[in-house]
């Protein structure tokens, strides 16, 4: 498919999409969502791609919703696109393949409830986050109140989404908002080994480890954990459980199909 905000390529098993508007810093007009949109959905129907990673050229991941397009929108259309894009990363965090978060620069806005999606959020040194919304009268629309929250606990979300304070890296990661930082020279190697660490692991299992987690975060304890009964016996009935569990006693490396 062609885009005129993204960049799409596959390397061997991994997807990799750029959000490509760096005069704007990569701000998410209702275009590039909708690509974004269009494109996770295309890597995730490619049996090809075990692993998609979203990043963004230039300086910025995601410098936020696009203000000028936000500007002089009614009630009705902005609720319009809050839920356009609810639905769209809601379709990231669903979908079966891990999403990687590469965070090369300002993750701001939209573009920290981009990376809230996402499974796994790698930063390089460089990056900086926080919501910034209410320096512009506006809070989060793309439930980055309820992603933020649940990541980092209330409080801390709440200071973030009452202050718009910028955060550096590494104070993303002592609140967990990041599972690592990376220097800047090594950022993309990091994230392609771990996104090929993950490829190289029974897609069967991996897909529905991100299900019951997906679905458990939703629920009570022992409604996730009778998801958790449910994916166990769903790797048997795949054959992969055989497979995986005869490569390590015949000592050599699983096939899988
Ligand atoms: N939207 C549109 N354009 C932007 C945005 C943005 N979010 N961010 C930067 N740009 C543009 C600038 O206007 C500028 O354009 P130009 O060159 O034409 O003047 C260009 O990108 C470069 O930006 P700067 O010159 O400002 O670059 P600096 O390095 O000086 O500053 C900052 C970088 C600090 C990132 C600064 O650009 C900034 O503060 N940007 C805005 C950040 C922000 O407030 N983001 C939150 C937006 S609101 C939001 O995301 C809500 C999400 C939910 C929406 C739900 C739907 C209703």
């Amino acid at each position: 498919m062609e885009y005129q905000n993204l960049i799409v390529e596959i390397k061997e098993k991994i997807g990799i999409i750029k959000i490509n508007r760096p005069a704007a810093l990569n701000a998410l007009n209702m275009e590039t969502v909708q690509e974004l949109n269009d494109a996770v959905h295309e890597l995730s129907e490619n049996s090809e791609v075990k692993v998609i990673i979203l990043t963004g050229e230039g300086k910025a991941f995601v410098a936020g919703a696009d203000i000028s397009e936000m500007k002089d929108m009614t009630k009705g259309q902005a609720m319009d696109l809050s839920k356009m894009g609810q639905k769209a990363f809601s379709f990231i965090e669903s979908q079966e393949k891990p999403v990687i978060a590469a965070v090369n620069g300002f993750a701001l806005g939209g573009g920290c409830e981009l990376a809230l999606a996402c499974d796994i959020r790698i930063a390089s040194e460089t990056a900086k986050f926080g919501q910034p919304e209410v320096n512009l009268g506006i809070i989060p629309g793309f439930a980055g109140t309820q992603r933020l929250s649940r990541l980092v606990g209330t409080a801390k979300a709440k200071e973030l989404i009452y202050t718009g304070e910028i955060i550096d890296a590494k104070t993303a990661l002592s609140i967990g908002l990041v599972n690592h930082v990376v220097p800047a020279d090594k950022f993309m190697d990091f994230v392609l080994e771990m996104a090929n660490k993950v490829a190289s692991k029974g897609p069967v299992a991996v897909k529905w480890a991100k299900r019951v987690i997906h679905r458990g975060g939703k629920s009570d304890f022992d409604t996730g954990s009778s998801f958790e009964v449910e994916g166990f016996g769903e790797c048997f009935a795949s054959g992969e459980a055989k497979e995986g569990m005869s490569a390590f006693l015949e000592k050599r490396k699983p096939k899988w199909s």
